[in-house]
């Protein structure tokens, strides 16, 4: 049997997450291994794996996932000095959980490109 998908659980609460903001579409949570003061992820609560798998449908999903990030920052007080929101698609990338994640982060000046 395959493993369920974490962020699948913790969408369902099934598993424990630090959960800061949810609706009919989305859920964010605070990352559980942080990279910036700030650092949230905000995932549907229909399992996608990748962009690879996202199609026209899902433009207003997606979009979702954007506002709900900016609210956060917003929310979070990340906003007004700066914030990246990112997703990892892919091996190169560093994906490591195969449900997409829009990742909020703030809180630290960050350079670029990020390697
Ligand atoms: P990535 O873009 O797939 O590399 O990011 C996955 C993130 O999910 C990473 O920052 C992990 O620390 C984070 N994470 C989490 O917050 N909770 C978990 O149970 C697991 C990963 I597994």
């Amino acid at each position: 049997m395959n493993k369920p998908c974490i962020f699948c659980e913790i969408a369902a609460g099934r598993m424990d997450a630090e959960v800061i903001h949810q609706d009919e579409q989305v859920v964010a949570f605070r990352d559980i291994h942080p990279q910036a003061p700030t650092h949230v992820l905000v995932i549907p609560r229909r399992h996608i794996e990748s962009m690879t798998e996202i199609e026209a449908a899902d433009a207003e999903l997606i979009g979702h996932m954007h506002l709900t990030a900016k609210r956060l920052a917003n929310e979070l007080g990340i906003a007004e000095s700066g914030f990246r929101s990112i997703f990892n698609f892919g091996r190169d990338a560093g994906q490591t959980v195969w449900h997409i994640h829009l990742h909020l982060m703030g809180g630290r000046s960050m350079g670029w490109p990020p390697w």
